[in-house]
């Protein structure tokens, strides 16, 4: 395994044999069955390409009142439980004192992309944020703490986990574009990221 440290910002290449991605795809199947992904639209209307879901205590939500923590889904069910070998992920990389109130599960079907922003609607940002790719490649941008920071790119491959902790947990990033078609791990193509995160 290959593995880049610059101030807090980790990727760690490969941490995720291919069985452990396939369980992997199966655990987001499950959460999808008890929570189905729904496509959140941004503060000014427009639908956001990617498409989410999440596990655990909080799911993320936006829509023209704005991004907040939710503690239910749209439709009114409770967010599964975080799968245990998600969490196995965080309890190695992340901090084994405490759990992560979030699971955020985004897909991105061929045209998605995340613009650049920040995670700053946490409570505390000394927990860190781990963050698992499954399926196609994409190309992830990182920045500094300024948006204007200069940015550079970072393929993320399937089985990789990015860890943002110190510094770098305030610093801007996003997704450019997927490589679609370049994994075999979904069926239909396209990529899933699992973002877990302490909120309260
Ligand atoms: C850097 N997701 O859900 S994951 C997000 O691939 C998000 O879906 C992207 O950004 C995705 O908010 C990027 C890598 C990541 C996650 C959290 C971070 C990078 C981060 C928090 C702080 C700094
Ligand atoms: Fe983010």
């Amino acid at each position: 395994m290959q593995e880049l440290n610059v101030s807090g910002f980790r990727v760690l290449k490969g941490f995720l044999t291919a069985t452990e991605q396939e369980d992997m795809v199966e655990s987001v199947r499950k959460i999808a069955r008890a929570a189905p992904f729904f496509q959140p639209r941004t503060p000014w209307g427009k639908p956001m390409s990617v498409r989410m879901t999440a596990a655990g205590k909080y799911g993320w939500f936006s829509d023209p009142a704005g991004y907040r923590y939710i503690p239910s889904h749209p439709n009114g069910a409770d967010w599964p439980a975080i799968p245990a070998n998600i969490l196995s992920v965080w309890n190695q990389l992340g901090a084994a004192a405490r759990t992560p109130d979030c699971c955020l599960v985004n897909y991105y079907a061929k045209d998605a992309k995340m613009g650049l922003h920040r995670d700053a609607d946490e409570a505390d940002f000394v927990w860190p944020v781990v963050s698992i790719s499954l399926g196609d490649s994409a190309t992830f941008r990182m920045g500094g703490t300024g948006r204007s920071d200069a940015t550079r790119s970072v393929v993320l491959e399937s089985g990789d986990v990015v860890v943002m902790g110190g510094a770098a947990r305030l610093a801007y990033h996003g997704i450019d574009r997927i490589r679609f078609g370049s994994s075999r791990l979904l069926r239909d193509g396209g990529r899933i990221n699992l973002t877990l995160r302490v909120v309260d």
